[in-house]
């Protein structure tokens, strides 16, 4: 096991995987920006170093600063997290260089699930559902003309780089699917410096689907099953719960076992998710893979009680896997709330300053991920996710009854957080029912002005 893990990121992630490294007897470092110095969970690190400004690109994205800080504090190993330098699989090959272990895949198997395109071919040999497209990267006009005309519009134009939505353009004919291509081409060589793209059929009413799953360096792979995380605004998710709502057993245990086939087949160690979309019969295709240690990933501790980033840290030691799939079992229902400083009723413009009143909500079944504490000063520069709130419960039911419950006691002032926005959802019809599709929070928003 490692003795002392670096951690190259900020904010309740970098929480998260102190304590796991404490609950693992492992010493963590923490690294912290200007804009960080004053951040009270730092001192739950066992040591921290300063490796920069404000800007990320000079501090939480800087690659020789993070490598110099891990070779100053002796670290063995890298947690990136999520965001910044997570999925950057030249970062993770730095780290190899520099024999630092890199708490994630390897560069190879980040490179080949995290490019869409080689992906998607990794799926079909796995058989795992994918949507009827273009085989290959797109290089002429003509050839997406050709396909589109034998998959029929709607289809979708993607960068097989990246991802969040990034590059994407729905055409619902030739003359849209021209211009799509072009500009989707266009924004993924400027956003991911690759403007290889690719088409396939698009799907109008979807649910977003996704598995988590986890492999070691010893050829094993297993699914923690699924969540739903169809309540999303462009692109940036609201809630996430598991299991998913109205998912029959058979096709849970179809989509959790083609998740782990594919992260199996690619010989993957560490964590990582397979999204599908999911029709309204459950038919479900592979969107794409992220190589990393998830927002969402508590509602699914919750449900197995497995601890995904303890169990991250000890497969990229080497250890197997402490589990077999069989031992992997659903207990209840969790439901996850992401708590942005943004007023919410204002576009969900970013709400920064000094937080007067933190109260956060407990009792039975709640769980609280934030590094925030009364006096933190939300600073502008990063993202605007300040804290989960994460609910158990035995079944859905209960499990929005509590997370109302902890909602009404949850204060937090003077600044603006998506609170108010989660009181009303955790009321709104169409989401206690269950199943609400990937365009539900979008159209609401629209129709309460
Ligand atoms: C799609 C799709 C419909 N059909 N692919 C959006 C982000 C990226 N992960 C993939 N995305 C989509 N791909 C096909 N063939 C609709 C979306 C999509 C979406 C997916 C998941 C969650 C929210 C979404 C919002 C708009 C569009």
């Amino acid at each position: 096991m490692f003795s002392r893990v670096l951690i190259a990121n900020r904010g309740e992630i970098a929480l998260r995987i102190i304590r796991a490294c404490r609950d693992l007897g492992i010493e963590s470092v923490a690294v912290y920006s200007e804009a960080d110095a004053d951040a009270p969970y730092l001192k739950h690190a066992d040591r921290s170093v300063c490796i920069g400004p404000a800007p990320a690109s000079e501090s939480y994205l800087n690659i020789p600063r993070i490598i110099s800080a891990a070779e100053v504090t002796n670290a063995d190993a890298i947690h990136p997290g999520y965001g910044f330098l997570a999925e950057n699989a030249h970062f993770a090959e730095v780290c190899r260089d520099c024999r630092i272990e890199f708490i994630g895949p390897s560069p190879e198997a980040m490179g080949a699930l995290g490019d869409k395109i080689s992906c998607k071919k990794l799926a079909r040999q796995a058989k795992v559902p994918t949507f009827p497209g273009s085989e290959d990267a797109i290089e002429e006009e003509a050839k997406a003309i050709e396909v589109a005309k034998k998959i029929g519009y709607p289809v979708i134009v993607k960068a097989s780089a990246g991802g969040g939505g990034r590059g994407m353009r729905v055409a619902h004919n030739e003359a849209a699917l021209r211009a799509g291509l072009k500009q989707a081409r266009q924004e993924a060589q400027a956003a991911f410096g690759n403007g290889a793209v690719y088409i396939e059929k698009f799907l109008e009413k979807a649910r977003h689907v996704e598995v988590q799953v986890i492999g070691d360096k010893h050829g094993n792979a297993i699914h923690l099953y699924e969540r739903d995380c169809s309540t999303q605004r462009r692109h940036q998710k609201l809630i996430e719960e598991a299991p998913a709502p109205g998912v029959d057993p058979k096709k849970r245990d179809e989509v959790c076992k083609s998740a782990a086939r594919l992260i199996k087949n690619a010989e993957y160690s560490g964590a990582a998710t397979v999204e599908f979309l999911m029709d309204e019969k459950q038919n479900f295709y592979l969107l794409e893979v992220n190589t990393r240690v998830q927002v969402e990933h508590p509602v699914t501790e919750m449900i197995t009680g497995v601890d995904i980033v303890k169990t991250g840290i000890r497969v990229a030691a080497g250890e197997p896997l402490p589990y077999r799939q069989r031992d992997i079992k659903i207990d209840g229902h969790a439901i996850e709330c992401r708590i942005n400083a943004e007023n919410w009723e204002k576009g969900f413009t970013p709400s920064a300053g000094r937080i007067e009143r933190f109260e956060p909500p407990g009792g039975p079944g709640v769980r609280m991920d934030t590094h925030v504490i009364t006096g933190y000063r939300v600073p502008p520069t990063y993202d605007s996710m300040i804290a989960k709130l994460i609910v158990h419960a035995p079944d859905r039911k209960q499990c929005i009854a509590r997370t109302s419950r902890a909602l009404r006691e949850f204060l937090i002032e003077p600044i603006h957080t998506t609170i108010g926005l989660h009181r009303e959802l955790m009321q709104n019809p169409a989401f206690m029912e269950g199943g609400v599709d990937i365009h539900f929070l979008e159209r609401l928003l629209k129709k309460n002005g």
